[in-house]
């Protein structure tokens, strides 16, 4: 599992501190596993083996061609050792094991994407005075800084490494402290794959300590972070202090809009799912159900029986909901459940955790409220578990504003047979991502992804995180 190793250059080193920190499994709160505290030195360590990977070589002059076969060839030992890696990962998080399972078929496949795009990422030419012949090519930024979160460790390793790897960048690696386990086991997979020393540098610890140290790195070009908004701000100034540019991705509220002519067939089984799903920690799960007055009472009903069902338990379990991350995560979740039940919310339905999970594990029950006030806390903050709010509006206009009145705009749906206002909303409602009749749809790769206001800035996935990794350069020759 964990090590308390850094890898840096190519090679498993140990941190310039003496600091640990232990690592525990969420589905029986055992210690596990320690990790290296890293300091800013160790950090700097790996600043510099990137930056003398990309300054001097030889990933600095590797072709697209070159960096696209070795980008395949990672995500083909990644499915080589799919069932390793999804274990590893299930363990550290406490995800059903079919869910570890498909987060590692997706972190392999980021890299089959991207190592597909690296040599498509094409410039342009443009028509300009006479006598003159303008270029735009795109370059990577230099070394590129990430800070993970704990919530889906491998497939974020592959979300944000693989597009700022296939232009060219050197990257350095912070995994989130909490599930650090996926990220080194892949180390030796990016070593075997043959990537050049330097490309890939993944030091651990604290975010105030080896994260801060990322970010505010002189070497450092780019950082892409995943996180909490209080941080994200933070990441956003250190950045400012070097002159650098973010990606942030922050998060959301993201909410399920319900009409009443829609296939509640179809809409009932995603939606649950929606905020189920890793045990609500999605920065993209569906946390809010705005109904359509009129069919307030039957879309409840519905959504009634299908939480009852939920089934909540360890990874072996395979269950729909498992643990939390954390001692600390789980309270957080449980606040806002006890503070809403304080406020006087009606809890309308509750998951069991089964019998058989063990008694230290970090779990709570999924949890329906309704109806809920519009300025409530619960109504409009981010909770990270399995805790979906009920809130009834009255027409078109008012989903709208409801949709929109949080500071979030990552993720909606809605859920209606009427053509034009599937148009409309699609148009009227502040969000990253909008989804019509389905929502996350497999969340495709190829699908550009991120939010804008609380939910961050900047386009992870698709073609899109190909230009966030790269900087355009405009080339004018005069040939006379
Ligand atoms: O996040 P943090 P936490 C949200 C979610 C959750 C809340 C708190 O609402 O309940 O954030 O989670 C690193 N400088 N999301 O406390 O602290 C840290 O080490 C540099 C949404 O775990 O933001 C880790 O690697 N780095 C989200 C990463 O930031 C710092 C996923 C995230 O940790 C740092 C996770 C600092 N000063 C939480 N402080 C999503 N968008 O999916 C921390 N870090």
């Amino acid at each position: 599992m964990s090590r308390p190793l850094n890898f840096i250059g190519g090679e498993w080193t140990r941190s310039s501190g003496e600091a640990v920190l232990d690592v525990y499994e969420p589905a029986t709160g055992a210690a596990i596993g320690t990790i290296a505290d890293s300091t800013p030195e160790d950090v700097d360590r790996a600043v510099s083996a990137a930056r003398e990977a990309f300054d001097h070589g030889p990933w600095g002059r590797t072709t697209a061609l070159d960096r696209s076969r070795l980008l395949i060839r990672l995500g083909t030992l990644i499915q080589r050792d799919a069932e390793r890696l999804a274990a590893i990962e299930a363990r550290d998080t406490g995800k059903p094991a079919s869910v570890a399972k498909a987060d590692i078929v997706a972190l392999a496949r980021y890299f089959e994407f991207y190592g597909g795009a690296a040599d498509k990422l094409h410039g342009e030419t443009i028509p300009y005075l006479d006598g003159y012949f303008v270029t735009v090519t795109h370059e990577p930024h230099g070394v590129t800084g990430h800070i993970l979160p704990w919530n889906y460790p491998a497939q974020m390793f592959g979300r944000t490494l693989a597009p700022a790897l296939a232009v060219g960048n050197a990257t350095v690696l912070k995994p989130a402290e909490d599930a650090c386990a996926t990220a080194l086991a892949l180390a030796d997979l990016v070593n075997e794959a043959g990537f050049p020393k330097g490309a890939v540098n993944i030091v651990t610890g604290r975010g105030a300590g080896a994260g801060a140290a990322l970010a505010a790195h002189p070497g450092v070009d780019f950082v892409s972070f995943t996180g909490s908004p209080e941080v994200g701000q933070i990441i956003q100034k250190l950045c400012a202090d070097h002159f650098i540019s973010c990606t942030l991705e922050l998060g959301g509220k993201s909410p399920q809009i319900v009409f009443a002519d829609a296939d509640l067939d179809a809409a009932i089984p995603v939606i649950v799912k929606a905020i189920i799903q890793n045990s609500g920690q999605t920065c993209s799960a569906g946390s809010r159900i705005l109904i359509e007055r009129s069919a307030y009472d039957a879309v409840i009903g519905r959504l009634k029986t299908a939480f009852a069902a939920v089934r909540v338990g360890p990874p072996e379990m395979d269950p729909d909901c498992g643990p939390i991350i954390t001692e600390k995560q789980r309270k957080r979740v449980q606040g806002f459940i006890d503070r809403a039940v304080a406020d006087g919310i009606p809890i309308l339905a509750q998951a069991e955790i089964a019998a058989g999970a063990p008694a230290g594990g970090y779990y709570v029950r999924p949890t329906l409220f309704g109806p809920t006030p519009r300025d409530n806390v619960i109504a409009r903050e981010e909770v990270f578990g399995p805790v979906l709010v009920a809130l009834p509006f009255d027409d078109e206009a008012d989903a709208v504003a409801l949709a929109n009145g949080t500071d979030y705009g990552l993720v909606a749906a809605v859920w209606t047979r009427d053509g034009g206002r599937q148009m409309r909303l699609a148009k009227r409602v502040r969000t990253g991502q909008m989804f019509v009749n389905c929502y996350g749809a497999g969340a495709g790769i190829e699908l550009p992804f991120g939010g804008s206001g609380k939910s961050g800035h900047g386009r992870e996935k698709g073609f899109a995180a190909l230009h966030d990794f790269s900087k355009t350069k405009t080339t004018v020759f005069n040939h006379g």
